[in-house]
């Protein structure tokens, strides 16, 4: 892990030329001591090496070749058993003040598979949506070796890449039937990825009013940019992107939460249960998903249980607000960062 002091220094030196009133994330120290001994890196996926990319590539190949061994029915795959964390909590994960924290411990869960189970030693990759908002489907991460480009035809199945043959089970309300990966890019949903739309966030101050912000147009971008199944609520996971983006989602937020260290480490809010659904309603949540929230009433807690499935262990929310943590024990550097050659 690099020194408080290297850290230390560059802040004071940033905060000496800084101009600017805006919060500035990347000028904030990002290291916090904590029990986390061997902190695992976060970086844009265009800084990855070559090998890395390959084998990040080739880890995700694995998951969706290896047997399912969860015992969900329907599940033939271990990409099938990774997606039904989501799919089947999608109404109490979405909409709720665990948005982001279900979709920071559902990072962590890709992460352990393709370590454990497919070998992957390398950096995470995030994308990097703020830097090629320009030009989202220019970003090379849609190139034939990596994730494959747009849907195409009447289906809107991608036909190229790496996952071209994906077959999915999953679709919503726990049925399943089997599909392709579908893509319909758009450049102009992409453009909700704009500084801009950061920056309203950033200038919230507590989590109570930040996390729908985060939740809108920065978790949008994404999803309707790439479009297809990145854009259905229930099984978006089941397009390899999906990792790529929530990690730079989860990314704006830790980067929200260093903005006032370490008050913002314990700030926890926002409705358990997706505002205007009502006791009785047909989407109001089944008591087999409210029963083990643990919140003791209808507010998000940091005693809030975060349940993987059979993914990986259950943790609360207490356990993942520190990203330097024992339980995610992740650091997200910026492409500016690893430029300047300061990491
Ligand atoms: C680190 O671990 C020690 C011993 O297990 C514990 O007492 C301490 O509270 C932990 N510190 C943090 C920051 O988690
Ligand atoms: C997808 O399947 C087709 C037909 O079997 C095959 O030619 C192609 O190489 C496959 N692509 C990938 C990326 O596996
Ligand atoms: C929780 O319920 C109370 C009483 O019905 C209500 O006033 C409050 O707005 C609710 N809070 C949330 C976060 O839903
Ligand atoms: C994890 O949470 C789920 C959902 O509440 C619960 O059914 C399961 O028993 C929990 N697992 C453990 C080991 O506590
Ligand atoms: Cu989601």
């Amino acid at each position: 892990m690099r020194s408080v002091i290297t850290s230390t220094a560059l802040l004071l030196a940033a905060c000496a030329s800084a101009a600017s009133a805006l919060p500035q994330p990347e000028l904030v120290r990002r290291d916090i001591e904590t029990n986390c001994t061997s902190i695992k890196q976060r970086v844009p996926w265009t800084f990855l090496t070559t090998e890395e990319k390959a084998a990040y590539i080739q880890a995700d190949l694995c998951l969706i070749k290896a047997p399912s061994t969860s015992g969900i029915p329907g599940a033939k795959t271990r990409w099938d058993d990774l997606q039904w964390p989501h799919i089947t909590q999608t109404v109490t994960v979405h909409n709720v003040g665990a948005f982001l924290p279900f979709h920071r411990i559902y990072m962590t869960a890709h992460e352990t598979l393709i370590r454990n189970e497919c070998g992957y030693t390398g950096r995470m990759p995030y994308w990097d949506e703020l830097a090629e908002v320009s030009n989202m489907a220019g970003s090379e991460l849609f190139e034939d070796q990596y994730f494959g480009g747009n849907g195409v035809g009447s289906s809107r199945c991608i036909a190229d890449g790496q996952f071209a043959n994906l077959t999915l089970r999953f679709l919503a309300n726990n049925r399943v039937s089997d599909h392709c990966v579908t893509r319909r890019f758009s450049q102009q949903a992409f453009q909700a990825a704009a500084q801009a739309n950061i920056n309203r966030c950033n200038a919230i101050k507590t989590y109570a009013n930040a996390w729908t912000c985060w939740s809108l147009t920065p978790h949008s971008a994404g999803h309707a940019g790439v479009g297809g199944v990145m854009n259905d609520p229930t099984f978006s996971p089941g397009d390899p992107i999906f990792y790529l983006h929530h990690s730079y989602l989860d990314k704006l937020w830790w980067e929200w939460q260093k903005l006032d260290y370490p008050a913002r480490l314990h700030d926890m809010a926002g409705p358990n249960i997706p505002t205007g659904t009502r006791p009785g309603s047909p989407n109001y949540p089944p008591a087999s998903l409210t029963d083990y929230f643990g919140d003791n009433g209808n507010v998000t807690t940091l005693n809030h249980n975060l349940w993987m499935t059979s993914v990986i262990p259950n943790v609360t929310i207490a356990d993942i607000m520190n990203l330097n943590g024992p339980t995610v024990c992740s650091e997200y550097l910026n492409a500016a960062d690893l430029e300047r050659g300061t990491v």
